[in-house]
């Protein structure tokens, strides 16, 4: 009797326990946004499993996140206006310290500009930051627009003229409004976090003026792999994810050429944040995934990845050279002195946006 159960005893002990031990850590990102290697390495080192899921624009991460239960221990909202509605709205889960003591590898002035929206960063750590431009094919921009063309401008895609040259060779721009109005408005001279009727009236106008020479208004993640293959000859879209194309063009070879256009008028600048929401499953995991993140070589592998800079400066000498001395990844002082950071209108204007942005969809 016990020779024929002992087999099933040693099966239970060896699966049951390890089945009620195993930690998960689920983790909420941005597409196109870790090294995976990272995340291998997370686990191996931690035997914390990872389930890992992606988004593509602010808009869909509030929406999961607002429903609640998310079953999510990591999300990776923008400081403004993602993370600070959150956070006001009871979303996130303080941060122990005492659990990462990688926190001291923080750039503290990039926490502070942070801290306006979270005092004492109580809530999260910058994790990748960058700027909204333009990804171009610059030979075709050229050939459509004249070899003077200025690539520095978002004259590029707003100007109605341009737009119209540009839009048999592949005009897109990325579905969210967050990320895109502020930027025309900027364009157009005006308040990038203008939020009054006139403002919002004067934006539409901007992107009705183009909207027949758009050919997609598509998540970001699909705007990349457009750039990469050269089906988008002119979007809207996420610095870093417009330099990762860059690459991806050039490993594989077939004449297409991107480039990335920070708009000289002034770029939205914007910080990605670490965050636990407040009803994480596994908050401990989270604790232990953002200390592991904030080590210098871990983000320099990011860096080198993704194409945008991080908040650990000891990861900078790691960073290959030629991502380093990429402007377009590490903006020059001069560009971020033009630069400016949305903030977070209130809900009417929100609405107001979420509304525009539909009939800019629809075309009107
Ligand atoms: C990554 C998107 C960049 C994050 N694919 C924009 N805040």
């Amino acid at each position: 009797m016990f020779r024929r159960l002992l087999p099933l005893l040693v099966l239970i002990a060896a699966t049951l326990p390890a089945a009620a031990q195993e930690r998960v850590l689920n983790v909420y990102n941005w597409s196109d946004y870790i090294d995976p290697y990272a995340v291998a390495r997370f686990t191996r080192e931690t035997g914390i499993r990872v389930r890992y899921d992606v988004y593509d624009s602010l808009e869909t991460l509030e929406g999961k996140l607002s429903a609640g239960r998310s079953g999510y221990d990591i999300v990776v909202p923008t400081s403004e206006p993602t993370f600070a509605r959150l956070l006001r709205a009871g979303a996130l889960r303080p941060i122990d310290r005492a659990a990462i003591p990688n926190w001291r590898n923080l750039d503290a002035t990039l926490m502070e500009r942070v801290a306006g929206i979270d005092p004492g960063n109580r809530h999260g750590a910058v994790y990748l930051w960058g700027t909204v431009g333009l990804g171009i094919r610059v030979d075709r921009v050229r050939a459509a627009l004249g070899p003077e063309v200025a690539l520095d401008s978002l004259d590029i895609l707003l100007r109605p003229e341009n737009a119209q040259r540009l839009a048999r060779c592949g005009i897109m721009v990325m579905d969210s409004p967050t990320d895109v109005l502020p930027s025309v408005l900027r364009w157009l001279g005006r308040d990038p976090n203008g939020h009054a009727a006139e403002d919002l009236r004067a934006a539409e106008q901007a992107l009705m003026g183009i909207r027949r020479h758009v050919r997609t208004i598509i998540a970001s993640s699909s705007i990349l792999d457009a750039l990469a293959t050269g089906e988008a000859c002119v979007a809207l879209t996420y610095s870093g994810d417009v330099i990762q194309a860059q690459a991806r063009a050039r490993e594989a070879n077939r004449g297409v050429e991107v480039g990335y256009v920070m708009p000289r008028e002034g770029a939205q600048l914007w910080f990605d944040m670490l965050a636990i929401p407040a009803d994480a499953p596994n908050p401990d995991a989270a604790h232990a995934f953002i200390n592991f993140l904030l080590q210098p070589d871990v983000m320099a592998g990011i860096t080198n990845h993704v194409r945008y800079p991080n908040a650990v400066p000891a990861s900078r000498p790691l960073v290959d050279e030629a991502v380093r001395n990429d402007p377009n990844v590490f903006p020059p002082p001069e560009a971020l002195a033009r630069s400016f950071v949305a903030g977070t209108p209130p809900r009417e204007a929100e609405r107001e946006r979420t509304r525009l942005w539909a009939r800019f969809k629809r075309g009107r």
